[in-house]
């Protein structure tokens, strides 16, 4: 409800401190009476609050759960984000943010699910995404580039989501060509960079995004043990995925207007500075087979770059990338 947001908010912009029953209820606009009764809907809904006598209440810890407004107050961004839609279960935000995207939502709108029955990976593969653990998002944008360029938008978004992570902990994570973010050689994060276009005119890009934040290694299958990790597993610690979700919006929208305005570029440059598959020995599975050698670079649209041993550079547009 409206009052919840306003409620919420009111928290928000005391920053952790207290805020008192008056100033709250001049804040909604409503009684006393009133507030104590929205607060112990608060508490119902599994926050815990502090109450001290003439300070007023300050939020000590938020439930396990994001929503709209979780990801809402407190969000930093001009566009993105601004319109979110929330569903507890959902088959894949890919499939929601198509429809959404068909329909005309506007450029920022993100779909955001707590738990995906089908989440997808590239090549019909999955994506495991239980529920109360991960970030299961699907944004949409509406850039004015050739079709050809928009491989560069999955770059760009492990950009801002490795900026994200190193903002907020200690970790730091590595990038695999093309769409794999690793944390001490496993992945915790994969991208999935989808498009409606038509001729060469992008109508939308829809950028999906699986980032695994509190599981812990037996939360995962085993056939993911050895290869997936989480944020939660590599810090030792319990983090809140709605700030995940606000601070990689707000490194996409400040990436995002410097390559509408400068081009792949300097994005490129920063995406060099966290990628461990460059100046390596590996194989690049495609669809059309593999290519052994070594990876001398990306190019200026973001395909890869691989010297064989005769010499020759090929051309890399989509492939599994395994490390020698
Ligand atoms: P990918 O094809 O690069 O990676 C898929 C592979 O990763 C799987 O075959 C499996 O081996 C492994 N894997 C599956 N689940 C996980 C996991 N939770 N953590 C680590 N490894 C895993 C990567 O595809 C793109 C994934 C995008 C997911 C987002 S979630 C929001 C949006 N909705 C949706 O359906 N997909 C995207």
């Amino acid at each position: 409800s409206e009052l919840r947001t306003k409620l919420l908010e009111a928290f928000s912009n005391a920053e952790g401190e207290f805020v008192s029953g008056q100033k709250i209820s001049e804040y909604i606009g409503c009684s006393r009476t009133a507030v104590w009764k929205h607060i112990e809907e608060l508490r119902k809904d599994g926050y815990e609050l502090e109450a001290v006598r003439r300070l007023g209440y300050r939020i000590t810890k938020k439930p396990n759960k994001i929503s709209s407004n979780e990801i809402q107050i407190g969000l930093k961004t001009k566009t993105l984000g601004r319109h979110v839609h929330f569903e507890e279960t959902v088959t894949s935000t890919q499939k929601i943010a198509q429809t959404l995207a068909g329909n005309g939502a506007p450029e920022g709108t993100i779909v955001v699910a707590d738990q995906q029955t089908n989440g997808r990976g590239r090549m019909a593969r999955e994506w495991y995404s239980p529920s109360g653990t991960g970030i299961w998002m699907s944004l949409i944008i509406r850039p004015n580039i050739p079709v050809h360029s928009t491989p560069q938008l999955t770059l760009l978004t492990a950009v801002a989501i490795v900026q994200a992570i190193e903002e907020l902990t200690p970790v730091k994570p590595d990038i695999k060509w093309p769409n794999d973010i690793l944390i001490n050689g496993k992945k915790v994060v994969g991208i999935l960079t989808e498009l409606q276009a038509e001729a060469d005119q992008v109508h939308s890009v829809i950028i999906g995004t699986g980032i695994n934040v509190n599981q812990k290694v037996e939360d995962f299958p085993e056939e993911l043990q050895q290869i997936a990790t989480s944020i939660g597993i590599e810090t030792g610690k319990h983090w809140e995925r709605a700030l995940f979700i606000q601070t990689i919006l707000l490194k996409f929208e400040g990436l995002y207007s410097l390559y509408l305005s400068q081009g792949f570029h300097p994005i490129k440059l920063l995406w060099e500075g966290y990628a461990i598959s460059l100046n390596k020995k590996m194989v690049a599975r495609t669809l059309n087979g593999s290519v052994e050698g070594k990876a001398i670079g990306i190019d200026h649209n973001g395909v890869l770059l691989i010297e064989t041993s005769d010499g020759s550079i090929k051309e890399i547009y989509s492939a599994d990338i395994e490390l020698k």
